[in-house]
């Protein structure tokens, strides 16, 4: 075994030891240090023994084992714990060195800690890592962002222990500046929300419009799983409604409806909204876990509100592929409407953003993977300067041949009383989307009638602003000229 560790990881619970269990693997020699110091033995001489692991009982021993220029990754619980874990290391280590966050931080934290630990002369990455326990075991997606000098000196290790794709390629590519990588990490989360919840929709309308049991629910995503919605996702509902409970009945049909959540989608919303994105499947999703939270007061209203019965009269094969056509479809919308934002959000905070990439890190390794994220890919090889995925030819066709098996769930699903909000506003962004002209028209008289707030006109040039006397007794004042 080497003197001196490649790379040092600081956090033992079980994200960490998968993760430097993977590098190990890979022939890589780990330092590992942990708060409780028991914890670090107990590592080393269990799961880890007899591998090429450098126990270290204290941060400056820590430090000393590690080969220059260090690179001191931490694992550990996000917030206060990496502040206070960049403040045990900095004074241990020398200009180049590295510091590495792999945790759940949000990004504006990893903006914020990319100063200052750049500013004592270090550099820093704040990295996703996605793919759970079994992911940092077995090949993780990763996404790192931070100090671009910092990239070269870790590239191997992160691209050795990442996921592959079937060509080999590893799901683990730079992503951007400061806090790129953990902004993306957060994208992928939001998008793992809307994609549930297409599937949730989907399952709904399965069971209680299509009168379907778990069992033929099993046959149609076992099948979809084949085809060109083949993901993660669809794989373990496909799973999940095979699975019988002790007395053979199907166990997801015991679960309580009320949908937990730790806030990434809450935050990849709240983003949207700060940047001006329609972010609306995400944001539908986010609100449908809400909704699914108000178990009681639903419930109650249950008992006094009425709505049709559904019930089912076309052909159920049609309905099934239309079901189909509406999850790629909306699943094209959550993809370009997430693009959208982090082109908007690089924008904002000057990231030079590796957008192909992205797609691949996603590809494999994480809860979004899925065969369709190699178009996204291939849209942006074809396309770097791509501004939006609908504009894509591939995409805009195959959305083009989703909308009318679309349109028909949604309009089933709502003509029956069974909520299909992400599917549905999905459809209506497509539809504004694809809208030269949209009714904004009318809300720019009604701002400048109530608030005086001025219009443009479609028979002037752009940037010219008028303002109209609505009643006859308004005054010629606009509120460009006073504040309210
Ligand atoms: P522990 O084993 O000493 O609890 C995941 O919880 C990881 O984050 C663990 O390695 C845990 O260390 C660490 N962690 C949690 N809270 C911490 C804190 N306040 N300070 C330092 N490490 C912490």
């Amino acid at each position: 075994m080497k003197n001196l560790a490649d790379i040092g990881l600081i956090g033992l619970a079980v994200m960490g030891e998968n993760l430097v269990l993977n590098m190990e693997s890979k022939g890589y020699t780990v330092a590992v240090y942990n708060r409780t110091v028991e914890k670090v033995d107990h590592f080393v001489n269990g799961r880890g023994a007899g591998k090429n692991f450098i126990p270290a009982h204290t941060i400056e021993d820590f430090v000393s084992k590690l080969e220059r220029p260090r690179k001191a990754m931490m694992l550990v619980k996000a917030g206060q714990p990496v502040d206070d874990f960049i403040e045990l290391l900095i004074p241990h280590l020398e200009p180049g060195d590295i510091i590495i966050d792999g945790g759940n931080s949000l990004y504006t934290d990893t903006i914020r800690r990319t100063k200052y630990v750049e500013s004592k002369g270090l550099l820093y990455i704040g990295t996703g890592v996605s793919g759970g326990e079994e992911g940092a075991l077995k090949g993780p997606s990763m996404m790192p962002g931070g100090s671009p000098e910092a990239w070269p000196h870790v590239k191997d290790i992160f691209q050795a222990v990442a996921a592959k794709v079937e060509d080999g390629s590893p799901c683990c590519d730079w992503v951007g500046e400061n806090g790129a990588g953990h902004y993306v990490k957060m994208i992928h989360n939001g998008i793992e929300y809307g994609d549930m919840q297409i599937i949730n929709e989907a399952y709904h309308i399965m069971k209680d419009l299509l009168g379907m049991s778990a069992d033929e629910q099993h046959e149609v995503f076992k099948k979809w799983n084949t085809e060109e919605l083949d993901s993660y996702l669809i794989e373990i509902t496909r799973d999940i409604l095979a699975f019988k409970d002790e007395d053979g009945e199907p166990l997801v049909e015991k679960i309580l409806d009320t949908a937990g959540q730790k806030g990434t989608g809450k935050w990849t919303v709240v983003s949207a909204l700060d940047c001006g994105i329609p972010l609306t499947l995400i944001g539908e999703s986010v609100f449908s876990r809400c909704l699914s939270a108000q178990k009681d007061l639903r419930v109650a209203a249950s008992k006094v509100l009425r709505g049709p019965a559904p019930q089912f009269e076309g052909d159920k094969q049609q309905m099934i592929d239309d079901l189909k056509m509406a999850l790629y479809g909306a699943k094209i919308i959550s993809y370009a409407q997430g693009y959208d934002l982090m082109m908007e959000a690089a924008k904002e905070h000057n990231w030079n953003l590796n957008l192909g990439g992205i797609a691949l890190m996603w590809r494999g390794g994480c809860i979004i993977r899925s065969v369709f994220l190699g178009d996204i890919k291939k849209a942006f090889d074809n396309n770097p300067n791509l501004r939006n995925l609908l504009l894509d030819p591939l995409f805009a066709e195959k959305i083009s041949a989703a909308q009318e098996g679309w349109r028909r769930v949604c309009a089933a699903a709502i003509s029956n009383g069974i909520p299909v909000p992400a599917l549905s506003s999905a459809l209506c962004y497509f539809d504004g989307f694809r809208s030269e002209r949209l009714p904004a028209n009318l809300l720019q008289a009604q701002r400048d009638y109530f608030g005086a707030h001025t219009y443009e006109r479609i028979d002037q040039p752009r940037g010219k602003f008028f303002h109209t006397n609505w009643t006859g007794h308004g005054g010629d004042t606009t509120s460009n000229s006073y504040v309210v």
